[in-house]
C-alpha cells in the first residue's frame, strides 16, 4: 500500500521542479524572517535569488547543531511564538538541549509523513500499534503516535519502561505492530522470556525501529527473536523527528520524503557534495517547514543516496542504512573503528548475545579497546573452557575485521546495562 500515490511515485523531473520552487521560497523566508540566516547569507555573499537551480544550493552555508544551541531556545524560529503549537527538544549529553518548534501546519505535515512511513512498513487501520518510545520532549513517541492515528491504527501509547507491563499489554491487546529503538526491542524480548512468554509467539507481525544505528545482523536477530518483519526508519529532531525517511517492505534503503526535504551527501572533511552511491555525511534542507526552516543541516549521519525507483513502486530517493555518525568514529591508535563494525562481528558469532559495551582507555601513549559482551544464555554453560574458546573466537574475528587487537571480556548474562531508548554502547575513558 502507498499512502500518497501522487507524492510518492512522481517522476524525478516533476519532483525536482517542486523542490526548486519550495527551496526558493524557503531561502527567501529564512532570509527575511530569521536573523541568523540573514547574517550568515550576507557573510557568505549569497542572496536567495542566487538559487536558480537545485545545484545552486551548494553555494549556501551549512547549519550545524551548535547554531541551534547558540540560538537557544527560540531564536531560529521563523514565526512569532504565538504561532507555535508544540515544542520538542533533543536531549544532548551536555548543556542545553536543542529546541525545535512546530506550527499547526507543521504538525499536519509531520503526521502525514509518518503516515506515509508507517504505511510503507506495512501498518494499516487493521493494526494495533504499541508505541514503546518515551513520550515527552523526545520526538519519537509523539511523531509516531499521530502518524499511526492518521492511518487509523489502534495506538497503544505505552511509552518506555515498565517492560513487564509492555509484554502483558502486547498479549492482552493483541498488539500487531511494535515501535521502539532496536535496542529496546531486544531488551523487551529478554524480559518476555523471563516472564515465560516466547516473543515469537506473540501476535506482533511487524516492528518499526529507528532513532539509532543498527546493523543488518541486528535486524536478523530481531526478526528471528520476535518472528516479525523489522523495518528501519530515520529522522532527527532538528529536521522534524521520525518520518524523514523509512524503509518499505523491500527493505533496500529508506525512502526520503523528498517533497519536504532536499538531501545531499557531502564529504565530511571538505564539505564538497558527493555523487549518488558515494558514502558521506547526509545534509538536509527543509522545504516546507514553517516554524523552524533549516538550510543545509549537517546531520553527521553517514549514508549514501540511491535515486533508482524501488520495486515497491515508489520513486523517491532512498538512503542507505546509516552506518554511524561522523562523531561516533573511534580512532584507536590510528585505526578508525565504527561501533557498527563491532556490532556486526558480534552478532555473526553463534553463542553471543546482542548486549555489548565498548570501552576505550589510554595506557601510556597507547589506546586500548575492550569489548564486553554477554554470551547467549544457551552458551553460558559455566565451563571455563567453553567461555575461553568463545572469547578467543570473538577476539580473532574482531582482529580480522578491525585490523586491531581488542580485549574481549565475556560477562555474565544480564550484567550489562539495558536501555529503553537509544543505547549508549561506547564509554570512551580517554575523554573523561
Ligand atoms: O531519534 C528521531 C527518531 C525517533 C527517528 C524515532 C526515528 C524513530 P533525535 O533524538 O534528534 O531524533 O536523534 C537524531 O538519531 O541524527 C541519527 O544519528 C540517529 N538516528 C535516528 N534514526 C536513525 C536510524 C530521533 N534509523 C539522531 N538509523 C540522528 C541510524 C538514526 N541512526
Amino acid at each position: 500500500m502507498i499512502w500518497d500515490v501522487e507524492k510518492e511515485t512522481m517522476s524525478r523531473s516533476r519532483m525536482q521542479a517542486i523542490q526548486l520552487e519550495r527551496l526558493q521560497q524557503t531561502l527567501k523566508n529564512v532570509y527575511e524572517n530569521v536573523s541568523f540566516y540573514r547574517q550568515k547569507f550576507d557573510q557568505y555573499g549569497v542572496k536567495p535569488e542566487h538559487c536558480r537551480s537545485l545545484k545552486d544550493l551548494s553555494r549556501f552555508p551549512f547549519t550545524v547543531k551548535t547554531d541551534l544551541r547558540e540560538n537557544y531556545p527560540f531564536n531560529m524560529f521563523a514565526v512569532p511564538k504565538k504561532k507555535i503549537v508544540r515544542i520538542h527538544a533533543s536531549s544532548g549529553t551536555t548543556g542545553k538541549p536543542t529546541v525545535v518548534g512546530y506550527t499547526k501546519n507543521d504538525l499536519n505535515t509531520w503526521a502525514e509523513l509518518v503516515a506515509r512511513m508507517v504505511t510503507m512498513a506495512g501498518v494499516s487501520s487493521d493494526d494495533v500499534a504499541q508505541v514503546c518510545f518515551g513520550y515527552g520532549l523526545f520526538t519519537g513517541a509523539f511523531g509516531l503516535h499521530y502518524g499511526l492515528e492518521r492511518v487509523g491504527a489502534m495506538v497503544v501509547p505505552t511509552s518506555t519502561g515498565n517492560t513487564e507491563r509492555q509484554i502483558m499489554l502486547m498479549q492482552d491487546f493483541e498488539t500487531t505492530a511494535v515501535i521502539s529503538t532496536p535496542t529496546y526491542a531486544m531488551h523487551m524480548a529478554e524480559v518476555a522470556r523471563k516472564m515465560g512468554v516466547d516473543p515469537a509467539r506473540l501476535p506482533i507481525r511487524v516492528g518499526l525501529f529507528g532513532s539509532e544505528a543498527w546493523t543488518e545482523n541486528m535486524r536478523a536477530e530481531i526478526e528471528k527473536t520476535w518472528h516479525i518483519k523489522a523495518t528501519d526508519n530515520y529522522g532527527l529532531s532538528e529536521i522534524m523527528g521520525p518520518g524523514v525517511a523509512g524503509e518499505c517492505l523491500e527493505t533496500c534503503g529508506m525512502h526520503i520524503a523528498e517533497d519536504h526535504f532536499l538531501v545531499e551527501v557531502i564529504d565530511p572533511e571538505t564539505g564538497e557534495p558527493l555523487d549518488y552511491g558515494q558514502e558521506g555525511e547526509l545534509v538536509i534542507t527543509s522545504l516546507t517547514k514553517e516554524a523552524l526552516p533549516i538550510i543545509r543541516y549537517r546531520t553527521r549521519d553517514i549514508t549514501a543516496l540511491n535515486p533508482e525507483p524501488c520495486r515497491c513502486g515508489r520513486t523517491t530517493i532512498r538512503m542507505k542504512k546509516v552506518s554511524g555518525r561522523t562523531d561516533d568514529m573511534l580512532i584507536i591508535s590510528g585505526v578508525n573503528v565504527f561501533p557498527s563494525q563491532i556490532e556486526s562481528v558480534l552478532l555473526e558469532i553463534d553463542g553471543i548475545s546482542s548486549h555489548y559495551q565498548i570501552i576505550v582507555t589510554k595506557k601510556g601513549y597507547l589506546d586500548a579497546l575492550e569489548v564486553q559482551v554477554e554470551p547467549a544464555e544457551k552458551s553460558f554453560t559455566g565451563h571455563f573452557k567453553d567461555l575461553k574458546e568463545l572469547e578467543e573466537k570473538v577476539k580473532n574475528r574482531l582482529a580480522a575485521v578491525l585490523s586491531l587487537r581488542a580485549k574481549v571480556k565475556l560477562v555474565e548474562p544480564g550484567s550489562l546495562e539495558r536501555f529503553e531508548g537509544k543505547a549508549k554502547r561506547v564509554i570512551d575513558k580517554r575523554k573523561m
